[in-house]
Formats: C-alpha cells, sequence, structure tokens
C-alpha cells in the first residue's frame, strides 16, 4: 500500500469539478484518507513548490495556487503515486492521453486542474506539509 498526495487546483475547484474527480479517484478504487478544501498560504505555496523556485513561471504559479480554496487529498491504493500520476494525464494538457483527467478538464499548462506528488519522497513531503498526523486515518 503507497500513500500520495493529490490536490484539486482552484481553477478545479471553481470550475465546480471537485465531485467529478472525487468520484474518479473512488471508482479507482484508492481509499481518501485525509481530505480537507483550504486557501493556501503564500509560504506553504513557495514550500510546495520549491523544485520550480528559478523556473519562469514560478511566480504565477505561487499566485495561481493561493487564488482561490483547493481540495487537499491523501490517497491510499496500490501503486497509488504513479497511479494518479497516470490518472490526471501529463502536465500539459495537450499532451494528456485521452481520458485522463488533464486531457478532459484542461487546455493550459498553467492551469492544469490536479496536483500529484511525483515520487515517494515527494509523497512524504507533500503529505507532511498539507496534513497534521492526526488529520489521516490509520
Ligand atoms: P506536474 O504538476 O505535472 O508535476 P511540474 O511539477 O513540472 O508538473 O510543474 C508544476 C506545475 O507548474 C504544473 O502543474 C503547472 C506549472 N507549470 C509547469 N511547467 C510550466 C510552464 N512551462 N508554464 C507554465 N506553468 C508551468
Ligand atoms: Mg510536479
Amino acid at each position: 500500500m503507497e500513500r500520495t498526495f493529490a490536490m484539486i487546483k482552484p481553477d478545479g475547484v471553481r470550475r465546480g469539478l471537485t465531485a467529478d474527480i472525487l468520484a474518479r479517484i473512488q471508482r479507482k478504487g484508492y481509499r481518501l484518507v485525509g481530505l480537507k478544501q483550504m486557501v493556501i498560504s503564500r509560504e506553504t505555496a513557495e514550500n510546495h513548490y520549491a523544485e520550480h523556485k528559478e523556473r519562469p513561471f514560478f511566480g504565477e504559479l505561487v499566485e495561481f495556487i493561493t487564488g482561490g480554496p483547493v481540495v487537499a487529498i491523501a490517497l491510499e491504493g496500490e501503486n497509488a503515486i504513479l497511479g494518479w500520476r497516470g490518472m490526471m494525464g501529463a502536465t500539459n494538457p495537450a499532451n494528456a492521453a485521452p481520458g485522463s483527467i488533464r486531457a478532459d478538464f484542461a487546455t493550459t499548462t498553467g492551469e492544469n486542474v490536479t496536483h500529484g506528488s511525483d515520487s515517494p519522497e515527494s509523497a512524504q513531503r507533500e503529505l507532511g506539509l498539507f496534513f497534521k498526523a492526526e488529520e489521516l486515518l490509520k
């Protein structure tokens, strides 16, 4: 069993896609072990996306991700890290596999509806950044 951090980004929440995305996760068979709606602080956003600090889009990325409520999700399941990345599709929706969330719901890289940790190390770091231990099911 593996845990990963998933997020419905502000564009997804604003556009009313929360229920659809949660339904996909549940149909897949992942267990929701943490779930909350929140507005991300600038500090948490800069920490979450620290690997992109030097990229030209970093400022816009932080503005975007702090610009409205998100849904923070802790998922559990077999191979959940890669499995959830697969369900999301490629970062650029133009390259996302047909039927993936980003292919179905997004048109631009900057506003691509969902986030998912990309490795066991990222998953552990991001789950710790967004959830207190007592907010996660055992
Ligand atoms: P992913 O979200 O698929 O893990 P990433 O970690 O490379 O992708 O980038 C994080 C987010 O930053 C991505 O979801 C959207 C934004 N982003 C990435 N590359 C971008 C670009 N070239 N222009 C604008 N935004 C970009
Ligand atoms: Mg990433």
